[in-house]
């Protein structure tokens, strides 16, 4: 009786205890991102591999050698269960690496010409019963590794591999927008990863890891300081800390970048000013770059913001973009460096509205850049939403390089706490349609170079990464790294697949539930875009940080950071014009998109309101009225994060308890946002609609009152 008492009151307490051990797991907690080598359960196919990856042959030593080793070491440990073994026998080696100049490669019949491969590109083909990973360099070959261990990781046969890869864009690139004070500007996974006080001499193993997962899914350059640049990186003391990472990353095919200020030789070089005709201001750069390549002899180049939100550059002087640009250009250019010049302008002092001006500032400098100058331009026109049209300029600048610049942080979209899979974001924006050139002139060729004259080619993303255990705040951010890189690397490739590639290497091989999350995740985007900003809204989150909503917000500085400029609601109606009885922004598109964007009737329903300011009782394609599409789409989109939350739920069998976790919290936390979001900014149309919420929706929590009267002083990542 006694004992039974006992357990009655120990009872609460040990189920109390179990209940909290749920929430301390020390299981996965996604630190290994995509690069997990755990066993492979399905002990046939663990078995096939096994005697297919028995032995391998991979002539010369080298850092980059050294790194295909450890992996196929750790692979193989992981994957297989069986110890690597390296032989000096081409025909005994059940896995043949061959650089292209290795003689014995000729007693193979490979069908291909090599020069192709280029620099990074490789073949992976089965001959005979050998694996053969072929390149003209060891990049390449640590880059067919990744391919092969990919294949592994995804369970695929490797019978009868036959691939041949060459990236299609030059540079594929991460932008960190981190300080050298280790804050990350629209970071919002912890400090930056970078710590440039403990550099040159303290080398986190991080940056290894860093540089392991980039080489992984094929990013060969990185910027790791902000492009709103502090002068200071250029000074000496800084540079020796630039060269520890680049050392680091050397090995792994990554080239390191840095954001300049453009008034650098004034603010630590003494000048009087920056003017980039002055022959002084060209010698320091030329000095300065000279100092760099001593150092860093692969060293990539410089990126620019210039005279845009505050930063200095050539317009401080009456120069172009061009001008300032090229004088960087030409520093560079004795060392084969290159030039980002970023088209993110917008200027105070001009009348235009804010989507027309970068093209405004570039196009009649189409051409007027050097060969090693590649203009940065972001995917859409005014800066990062959860969706916009493609920026005009990729249609108007057939003489330059266009280099395309996505951002992988949340800024938009609900920083790290909401699951968001931008492969559809990157695919839509890829496959836009300039009509530049006729039908098919896709921005993804813009961007690859095979629609402009220019050689150089690049895309670079505003990176998501911090401090945090799973490098991106959200298990889900980590796959928009992933598909980052994979896009850079081959546009063509589909957002589903590469989901079905993430999710099979980070999280599962349950086929139930690699469908489950890949429908998450390909509609995950636009959920957001329907809770935050349906029907081609933009710009409505809230004051500086941007975090939630803030319709309302009318006070600011300028009147193009406000979102009121945006959605320009009133008692009529909804949207901003851009039709030519409007701002004309529609005029910088070929004459297919003018025509179309002119009239609602052709406008894409999922711009509408980017295009065209409409009556509240404007009939869409659906019939209803745009009142009610407006409050249709505001709850398709929290319908949308409920039903993720139930379809996480269904896997949860699948997933390693901690990672299930982590995604279960910020599934809460997004659908309390998304709810946030649909009422605060229905509660505010409503005040100029005067419109009833149409039955069967709910009525916002709130009044405007209350959601306009929430601060948010520390949300993370402010500017
Ligand atoms: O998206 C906006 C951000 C700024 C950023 C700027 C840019 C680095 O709000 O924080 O500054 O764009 O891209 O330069």
């Amino acid at each position: 009786m006694k004992k039974l008492f006992m357990l009655l009151i120990m009872l609460p307490i040990l189920l109390g205890s179990s209940a909290m051990a749920q929430h301390r797991f020390s299981g996965e907690d996604g630190y290994r991102l995509w690069l997990k080598y755990d066993l492979i359960q399905d002990q046939s196919l663990r078995q096939q591999y096994r005697q297919q990856l028995q032995s391998f042959f991979i002539a010369s030593d080298s850092a980059t050698v050294d790194i295909i080793k450890h992996e196929l070491t750790l692979a193989s440990n992981g994957l297989l269960g069986q110890t690597v073994k390296f032989t000096d026998s081409v025909p005994k080696a059940s896995v043949v690496f061959f650089k292209s100049d290795n003689p014995q490669l000729a007693k193979y019949d490979i069908k291909q010409d090599l020069t192709q491969l280029g620099q990074e590109g490789y073949l992976l083909v089965t001959v005979a019963k050998q694996i053969l990973l072929i390149a003209n360099s060891e990049q390449g070959l640590l880059y067919a590794t990744f391919d092969l261990l990919r294949q592994i990781q995804t369970g695929t046969s490797l019978t009868q591999l036959n691939k041949k890869q060459v990236p299609k864009v030059q540079l594929r690139m991460l932008n960190h927008w981190d300080d050298l004070d280790r804050h990350t500007e629209r970071g919002y996974a912890g400090q930056s990863i970078f710590d440039w006080h403990k550099l040159p001499d303290y080398q986190e193993q991080r940056y290894y890891d860093y540089a392991r997962a980039n080489a992984s899914i094929g990013i060969n350059g990185i910027v790791p300081n902000n492009v709103n640049a502090n002068a200071l990186i250029l000074t000496p003391a800084y540079l020796h800390k630039v060269k520890a990472l680049a050392d680091i990353f050397r090995p792994y095919g990554i080239k390191v970048y840095l954001s300049v200020k453009f008034s650098s030789p004034h603010l630590i070089g003494g000048l009087e000013n920056s003017d980039p005709v002055k022959p002084e201001v060209q010698q320091w750069w030329q000095d300065k770059a000279a100092e760099i390549y001593q150092l860093i002899p692969d060293f990539g180049g410089f990126l620019v913001k210039a005279n845009s939100e505050g930063q200095p550059g050539p317009g401080d002087f009456g120069r172009t973009h061009a001008q300032g640009a090229n004088m960087l250009a030409r520093a560079l250019k004795p060392f084969g460096g290159n030039v980002l010049w970023r088209a993110f302008v917008y200027a105070h002092d001009t009348k235009a509205e804010r989507s027309l001006q970068a093209y405004n500032e570039f196009v009649p400098l189409d051409g007027k850049f050097d060969n090693n100058v590649s203009v940065q331009v972001k995917n859409g026109p005014i800066d990062f939403q959860p969706r916009e049209p493609f920026s005009p300029l990729f249609g108007a600048m057939p003489h330059s390089s266009l280099a395309m610049e996505f951002q992988i942080t949340q800024e938009y979209l609900g920083f790290s706490t909401h699951l968001a899979y931008l492969g559809t974001l990157y695919k839509e924006a890829l496959d836009a349609d300039t009509h530049s050139k006729g039908a098919g002139s896709t921005v993804a060729k813009v961007v690859d170079g095979s629609l402009s004259d220019s050689p150089l080619t690049a895309m670079a993303g505003v990176a998501n990464i911090g401090m945090d255990r799973n490098w991106t705040g959200h298990i889900f951010g980590q796959a928009n790294w992933y598909v980052f890189g994979r896009l850079a690397w081959d546009h063509d490739l589909s957002a589903a697949d590469i989901a079905d590639e993430w999710i099979n290497m980070t999280l599962t091989h349950n086929k139930n539930a690699i469908a489950q999350i890949k429908d998450m995740m390909m509609s995950s985007r636009e959920d957001v875009v329907n809770y935050m900003t349906p029907l081609g809204l933009h710009h409505l989150m809230d004051t500086g940080h941007h975090y939630g909503p803030g319709p309302w917000v009318d006070n600011l500085g300028r009147a193009d950071w406000n979102p009121t400029y945006y959605h320009r609601a009133d008692k009529q109606g909804l949207g901003i014009d851009r039709t030519a009885a409007g701002t004309n922004a529609i005029s910088q598109y070929a004459p297919f998109w003018q025509e179309k964007l002119a009239d609602p009737a052709t406008t894409p329903t999922e711009l509408l309101l980017w295009f065209h300011h409409l009556s509240w009782d404007y009939t869409m394609p659906s019939g209803k009225n745009l009142w009610y599409e407006l409050v249709h789409h505001y709850n398709m989109g929290v319908a949308g994060v409920e039903k993720m939350q139930q379809q996480w739920q269904s896997v949860k069998n699948q997933i390693d308890p901690n990672q299930f976790n982590q995604v279960e919290m910020a599934l809460g936390i997004q659908l309390k946002e998304a709810k946030w979001w649909r009422d605060a900014c229905l509660a505010y149309f409503q005040t100029f609609s005067q419109r009833p919420i149409p039955e069967g929706f709910p009525k916002p929590a709130h009044d405007v009152d209350y959601y306009q009267s929430l601060q948010f002083p520390y949300a993370p990542g402010q500017g």
